[in-house]
């Protein structure tokens, strides 16, 4: 190669360097800042007990307010009505007997990844304020702080991903000015005034988890971040009464609520079926990237813009009975379309027992609210239905949400709707197989919970921190 060819070529690489660099300068200037994403996720809340969803009583202006910018969701789904599962498959977009933790206080399988493996990489700082609740931390590596430091991620100059865990409205809740009988019981619960007590309580303890969601609010609108921010709220599932630790609405609908600026339109509702699985996804989408390996939910992103009305045909749920206080071998499946429910108990002859039955030592309460339903049960027809239904399930149950969204009238036995039964129980066989759920098995590898052990070593862990 002669020496004038040489130059021409060095001079085309440099003229290439400089064009490429301008390039890359034009193109940062166009690219916008990478969204930032905050999931705010209450703790035991039900879905209906929110102004915005129609409770007259128990007052909620900061989730109305959030509500009124953004879209509210009315057929939001947890995959299992308790705490540790319910936020592993938020974190993971895995369903929890194939992500491993499908019982209480349950860890998840040391291979799946989770939301900080996922954004950190693309420059998000991925934290975790509050409530943990997660385990093991090799699968979860949260940047994990106290709640009250939220405010300083959303201040700070990195895009952030943050998930706010408060504590409320779980039990045992503080006591406020709310009158016993202005609350609301729906009709699945005997209406006593224990409960009625206790449901005043816990009003009390929605207005504080509440006021820290409009703390928040306000500390992200004076960040000037508000529109290049996503914001949901979500419940982790249906509160302590007979509600949690089931596979019925009350325990697995939740409420939730999703404002971003400019992307979701004011004040819109949708009825759009969306699992805890479908979030993970969705985060990806919103960043545009996919998930490197499969997971069980897809991006709900397009029903937010109001592109789509429809997400997903069904909702699935899991319970795991064993490894709550109290909980005996009481396993429960469910599947979900958009008008009916099937649930299949994998143990009719036993009894679904829990804290709220058999206090903390597997001895049937004889005080307080049960005791209380099962002196009325002697008296009251109705109370005595409801806890037999409660207490003594068939195998399977079938129930119309349209004409029966509290799940009071169990259609599983009646011949109209054999077909409908069969298609949901298929579905519900096929969900457990993709899973390698291995049902009653699975359920009996949990042990019963020691409660004396379990006080002990939390004992230890607070002497220690
Ligand atoms: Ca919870």
């Amino acid at each position: 190669m002669n020496t004038k060819f040489k130059r021409l070529n060095w001079l085309r690489s440099v003229l290439g360097i400089i064009l490429s660099c301008l390039a890359l300068t034009c193109e940062a200037k166009d690219q916008k800042p990478l969204p930032n994403i905050i999931l705010f996720i209450g703790d035991d809340h039900n879905w209906w007990s929110s102004g915005c969803y129609g409770n007259e009583v128990v007052k909620t202006p900061n989730l109305d307010a959030l509500a009124m910018e953004g879209m509210r969701f009315n057929r939001a789904y947890t995959t299992t009505a308790m705490c540790a599962p319910s936020r592993a498959v938020l974190y993971t977009g895995l369903y929890p007997h194939r992500n491993g933790c499908h019982m209480n206080h349950g860890a998840t399988n040391l291979e799946v990844r989770s939301l900080p493996h996922y954004f950190e990489p693309l420059g998000y700082r991925v934290v975790l304020a509050g409530k943990t609740h997660i385990k093991p931390q090799s699968v979860y590596p949260f940047e994990y702080i106290a709640h009250e430091e939220a405010g300083a991620v959303i201040e700070g100059d990195k895009p952030f991903l943050l998930i706010i865990a408060s504590h409320e409205p779980h039990g045992p809740h503080k006591k406020g000015d709310f009158a016993p009988e202005d609350v609301i019981i729906p009709p699945y619960l005997p209406d006593l005034p224990t409960l009625r007590n206790t449901t005043a309580s816990y009003y009390n303890d929605i207005l504080l988890l509440d006021s820290e969601i409009g703390e928040v609010r306000e500390i992200l609108k004076k960040s000037g971040k508000k529109e290049n921010t996503l914001f949901i709220y979500a419940g982790d599932h249906g509160n302590g009464i007979l509600s949690k630790w089931s596979c019925y609405e009350a325990g697995l609908r939740v409420p939730m609520i999703a404002s971003w600026p400019g992307h979701i339109q004011p004040g819109v509702q949708s009825d759009a079926i969306i699992n805890f699985a479908d979030f993970v996804p969705t985060f990806f989408e919103i960043v545009g990237q996919t998930p490197q390996k499969p997971l069980d939910g897809t991006s709900f992103l397009k029903i937010m813009q109001g592109e789509k009305s429809k997400h997903r045909e069904y909702t699935y749920g899991a319970h795991t009975n064993q490894g709550i206080i109290s909980g005996t071998a009481y396993p429960i499946r469910s599947v979900c379309s958009e008008r009916f429910k099937y649930i299949r108990n994998l143990n009719p002859e036993g009894q679904p027992t829990s804290i709220v039955t058999h206090g903390f030592y597997y001895t049937e309460v004889t005080t307080g609210l049960w005791a209380d339903w099962k002196k009325e049960a002697e008296q009251n027809e109705n109370t005595a239905r409801l806890i037999k239904r409660y207490l003594n399930r068939p195998q399977e149950e079938l129930y119309d949400l349209q004409n029966d969204p509290w799940e009071l009238n169990n259609l599983a036995s009646n011949p109209k709707f054999s077909k409908i039964k069969s298609d949901l129980s298929s579905e519900l066989d096929r969900w457990m197989e993709q899973q390698n759920d291995q049902g009653m098995e699975a359920e009996l590898s949990v042990p019963q919970m020691d409660w004396d052990k379990r006080k002990a070593a939390r004992k230890a862990s607070t002497k220690k921190s």
